[in-house]
C-alpha cells in the first residue's frame, strides 16, 4: 500500500525531535496557562513557579490532573488565559448534569485544530476530488463544524448536511456523489436499515468511506457498517477539552488511532492510583493540549479507557498508536456486584448476523436484586411471527453473553426499527436504579 501524508515533515518527525519539541510547547503552554485565572492558582499551589521547572517530560508529572468538575466550577471565564477580544468562537457540552463546560478559541487556535482534522482526513486516502457529507451535528456539538473546516483544508468539496432526514441524505448524496460520509456509527447503521428499507441500491451511491466516531463501538460493529454500506470505516477520536475530532484518527493501514502528538502530549494512568503506567497497558487516557491559546488544558483526566500500541505502524507515522476505547470509567456498569461495560454487550451481540443495527441496555431494580435486559432488533431476514428460530435466537444471544459477561441477562428481540434511534450519540444504555447517596 502507498500512504499518503498531509504534512510528512511533521508526520514522521524522529521520535527524538517529536520528543524535544513536546517539551518546548509544554514550556509555552505553561506560561500561557498561567494567564488564567484558573491555571495561575492551581500551578502556584503546586509549587510551579514557570517553565523553567520542566526540565523533562518526566517534570509534566509535577503538574495536578484537570477534571470536568475543574472545567464547570471556572465557568464561564476562569479558564480563558487570553483577553476576551482575541477569542473567535467556542464550543461547549452540556454533559449530563447540564452544568456546560465552554472551549474558547482564538484565530489560530481554530487554524491549528482545523490542520489536524486535515491530516486526519487525509492520512485515510482522502484527496480533495472526495465529496464529503457531513451528517454529524453542527452547532455546539465540535463534530460539525470540527470537521467541516478540516475537510474544506483538504479541499473536498464538503455538504454541511448535519444528521437525520435519511431520505434527504440519500438525496444529497445521489445528486452530488458523495464518496466519502462522517457520522456516528449508530447513525450509520440507522443509515444502512434505512437504504433497505427506503430502496436505495448500493451501485446508485459513489460511497468509498466512512468516518465513524464520538462514541464507543467494537471492531464487530465497524466490520458491520463495512460490510453492509461496502465502504472502508476508520476510527475518529476526540473529545471538546481538546477541541474536539481530530485528536486521534486511523490511517490507510486501520489498525490503531495515530495520537497527534505535536498537538497533544499522551499519558495512561492507573485510574485508581493516578500513576502512569507503563506502555502497553490499559488505563485512563490523560490528555494534555499544547498549543492551544486561548484555553490552555493540562493533564486533562479523559475518562477513556485505552492503551499505546508498542509496535511501529506500517504506515511510518512516528506519533503513537492508541487502541479502540473499550469503554470510560464513568460508564462501567455494576450487576449483582459483576463489573459490565456496555461495550463487551455490544461485542456479543454485532458479531450475530442475525442481529438487527440497533440495541439497548436496560438495568433496574427487581426487589433486592438488579435486573438486566439486552434488547435487540433482529436483522430484516428474520420472521418476527415464526416463534421457533426467535426463541433459539434468543436463547443463543442468552447463552453468548453469559459466558462473556458472568451475569445472565433477560434478552427481548424486537422488529427491526422499533428500538429508539439518535442522530448523535447514542443512547444504549438505560439504567433505572436508585443512585447510591
Ligand atoms: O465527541 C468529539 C468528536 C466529534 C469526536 C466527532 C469524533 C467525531 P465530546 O462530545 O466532548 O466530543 O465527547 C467526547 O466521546 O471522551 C469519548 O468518551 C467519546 N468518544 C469520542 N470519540 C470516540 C471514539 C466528541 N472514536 C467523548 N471511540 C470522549 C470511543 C469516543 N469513544
Amino acid at each position: 500500500m502507498t500512504y499518503q501524508y498531509w504534512d510528512k515533515e511533521t508526520e514522521t518527525l524522529p521520535r527524538g525531535d517529536l520528543e524535544a519539541f513536546q517539551l518546548s510547547s509544554l514550556r509555552a503552554a505553561v506560561v500561557r496557562a498561567f494567564g488564567s485565572p484558573f491555571y495561575a492558582a492551581r500551578l502556584a499551589e503546586a509549587g510551579i513557579g514557570g517553565p523553567e521547572d520542566f526540565r523533562t517530560q518526566a517534570d509534566l508529572r509535577r503538574i495536578p490532573f484537570t477534571t470536568k468538575g475543574d472545567l464547570r466550577a471556572a465557568f464561564p471565564y476562569g479558564m480563558l488565559a487570553v483577553p476576551k477580544d482575541e477569542i473567535i468562537r467556542l464550543h461547549a457540552s452540556s454533559g449530563t448534569t447540564g452544568v456546560p463546560t465552554t472551549i474558547y478559541f482564538a484565530k489560530k487556535d481554530l487554524e491549528r485544530w482545523s490542520s489536524y482534522v486535515a491530516r486526519s482526513i487525509y492520512s485515510t486516502g482522502c484527496t480533495r476530488s472526495d465529496v464529503f457529507q457531513n451528517m454529524i451535528t453542527y452547532g455546539l456539538f465540535t463534530g460539525g463544524l470540527g470537521f467541516h473546516y478540516g475537510a474544506e483544508e483538504v479541499g473536498m468539496l464538503v455538504i454541511p448536511s448535519g444528521p437525520g432526514n435519511t431520505a434527504r441524505q440519500f438525496r444529497l448524496m445521489k445528486d452530488f456523489g458523495t464518496t466519502v460520509v462522517h457520522a456516528t456509527p449508530s447513525f450509520l447503521l440507522h443509515v444502512q436499515s434505512k437504504m433497505e428499507e427506503e430502496g436505495v441500491a448500493r451501485s446508485e451511491l459513489a460511497l468509498r468511506k466512512a468516518f465513524a466516531g464520538a462514541e464507543p463501538y467494537s471492531e464487530d460493529t465497524r466490520r458491520r457498517i463495512e460490510k453492509l454500506l461496502a465502504v472502508d470505516v476508520y476510527n475518529s477520536y476526540g473529545l471538546s477539552e481538546m477541541n474536539g475530532p481530530g485528536v486521534a484518527f486511523e490511517c490507510q493501514a486501520k489498525d490503531g488511532m495515530h495520537l497527534w502528538e505535536d498537538g497533544y502530549i499522551a499519558e495512561i494512568v492507573d485510574p485508581d492510583t493516578l500513576e502512569v503506567l507503563p506502555e502497553g497497558e490499559t488505563g485512563e487516557l490523560v490528555l494534555t493540549i499544547l498549543c492551544r491559546e486561548a484555553t490552555p488544558i493540562l493533564r486533562y483526566r479523559t475518562r477513556d479507557l485505552t492503551s499505546f500500541y508498542t509496535e511501529v505502524c506500517p504506515c511510518g507515522r512516528t506519533h503513537r498508536r492508541i487502541r479502540r476505547i473499550t469503554g470510560r470509567t464513568d460508564d462501567m456498569l455494576i450487576i449483582n456486584g459483576v463489573n459490565v461495560f456496555p461495550s463487551q454487550i455490544e461485542e456479543v451481540i454485532m458479531a450475530m448476523g442475525e442481529v438487527g443495527n440497533n440495541y439497548l441496555i436496560v438495568v433496574e431494580k427487581d426487589g433486592a436484586l438488579d435486573r438486566l435486559t439486552v434488547k435487540t432488533e433482529v436483522g430484516p431476514d428474520i420472521f418476527m411471527d415464526d416463534a421457533r428460530p426467535l426463541n433459539a435466537l434468543r436463547e443463543r444471544i442468552r447463552k453468548t453473553l453469559q459466558a462473556s459477561i458472568s451475569i445472565n441477562p433477560h434478552v427481548e428481540l424486537h422488529e427491526p426499527g422499533a428500538l429508539p434511534v439518535s442522530e448523535g450519540k447514542a443512547k444504549r444504555v438505560v439504567d433505572s436504579r436508585p443512585k447510591d447517596v
